[in-house]
């Protein structure tokens, strides 16, 4: 008996232990539930967007092997298809999934750390879903990589990384003794410490070198120069990135960065507990996104040319997705916030963005911030499990 009375409160204290482990994604899965009823509240029972046509952007992890297939293989068929943007502006692209980093160099400047960073990139996303179905015959929808759920378990429990024949390939090869990438921010006259961005060496470093992107060839950038990571790079013919610069593709997968900036707490505490624009916008970015670009590392860790991996595209759906949710949570103030000026950072200084500045995607129609400010009420019609 008195052996059992003291399991007991051991028993009880387990319980909790397991109780705090699952409140997180139990809390997360409420505010999704909230986001998708108040979505399709606000949908018409007849129009362009409808119940009836909602596209599911959905996990890759709950995809089934063959729709993982597709997908592989409408970006692999990207990379074969001719490039269509205008030769004068990116001599280098080869192909149309080219053209997407392309404009991504080109605009890098004014879309990053601005007041366009999430709509830009939602129209972005969205372009690169119609060309893989449109293109490329994928019937599904771009998946989203949830960092959180991931950031505390091994990088090869992913089915989206592990390097499986059904992965988006996995880690680049480990080189060791390596000092990190040494990254100027692309600012006009930086100074050395303020612009600079540092990232520690991680467990790759080197070329991928399984999956089904082994062969993976990069063309455009870099831009931003990147010393001491044992891999060398070469530079691009052009200062802009633009010219044709053949290589493979170097990862550098570091958990610690995501479970550091995109755990269940620092998304969480950004869909519950900010409620502005401003202060969302700033912490996001340097938060879970940069987060999520630094666990890839490799090319990520230049900010222009990190759409050149085809993970750049899961990360940037979980960056809509949870703009969308937190968008949703208060549609009336939310839906049209928008805040930050035309430049990074506002360098140079530049006038506030509004929402009907004009975003320019090169090998598509320009559209307005307004227009990209909705998933279901515009050019879209999507809402994410
Ligand atoms: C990963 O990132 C953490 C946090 O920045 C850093 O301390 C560590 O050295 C990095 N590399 C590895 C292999 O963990
Ligand atoms: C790391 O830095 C040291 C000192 O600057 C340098 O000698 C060495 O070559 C660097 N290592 C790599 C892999 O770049
Ligand atoms: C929101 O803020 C409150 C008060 O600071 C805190 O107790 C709570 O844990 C936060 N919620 C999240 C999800 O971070
Ligand atoms: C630009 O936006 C900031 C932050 O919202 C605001 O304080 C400032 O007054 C705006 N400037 C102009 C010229 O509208
Ligand atoms: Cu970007």
């Amino acid at each position: 008996m008195l052996l059992f009375s003291s399991f007991v409160p051991a028993i009880v204290a387990f319980l909790l232990i397991i109780a705090r482990i699952d409140a997180n994604p139990a809390i997360m899965r409420r505010l999704v539930n909230e986001y998708q009823s108040t979505t399709r509240r606000g949908l018409p029972n007849q129009g362009a967007c409808t119940r009836h046509n909602l596209a599911v952007r959905k996990e890759w992890s709950t995809l089934d092997i063959l729709t993982r297939k597709s997908y592989i293989n409408a970006v692999k068929c990207l990379a074969r298809l001719p490039s269509t943007i205008d030769p004068l502006l990116a001599p280098g692209a080869r192909s149309r999934f080219d053209d997407f980093t392309a404009t991504h160099i080109i605009n890098t400047l004014t879309i990053h750390g601005t007041g366009s960073f999430f709509a830009w990139h939602r129209h972005f996303l969205y372009l690169f879903e119609k060309a893989l179905r449109e293109e490329c015959g994928y019937t599904g929808y771009q998946p989203y990589w949830e960092w959180s759920h991931w950031a505390n378990q091994p990088t090869s429990a992913n089915p989206l990384y592990d390097g499986s024949s059904t992965s988006l390939s996995g880690n680049g090869r480990y080189i060791p003794n390596r000092n990190g990438t040494f990254q100027l921010l692309p600012a006009l006259n930086p100074t050395p410490d303020a612009f600079a961005f540092f990232t520690p060496p991680g467990t790759g470093g080197g070329y991928i070198y399984s999956g089904p992107l082994k062969n993976w060839q990069l063309h455009l950038g870099p831009v931003v120069d990147q010393y001491d990571n044992g891999q060398p790079v070469p530079r691009n013919p052009r200062p802009d990135g633009l010219g044709y610069n053949p290589r493979g593709m170097i990862r550098d997968f570091n958990n610690t960065i995501l479970q550091r900036r995109a755990s269940w707490p620092v998304v969480l505490g950004l869909l519950v507990n900010v409620t502005d624009i401003a202060p969302f916008q700033i912490l996001f970015f340097s938060g879970p996104h940069a987060g999520g670009h630094t666990f890839i590392s490799g090319i990520d860790n230049d900010l222009f040319t990190s759409p050149g991996d085809p993970l750049f595209w899961f990360h940037h759906a979980q960056v809509d997705r949870i703009w969308s949710i937190w968008q949703s949570r208060d549609l009336g103030t939310r839906e049209f916030a928008i805040d930050g000026t035309q430049t990074l950072f506002n360098i140079p200084p530049s006038p506030n963005a509004t929402l009907d500045d004009l975003m320019p995607f090169d090998f598509s129609p320009p559209i307005t911030v307004r227009e990209a400010m909705s998933p279901t009420k515009g050019l879209y019609c999507y809402i994410y499990d």
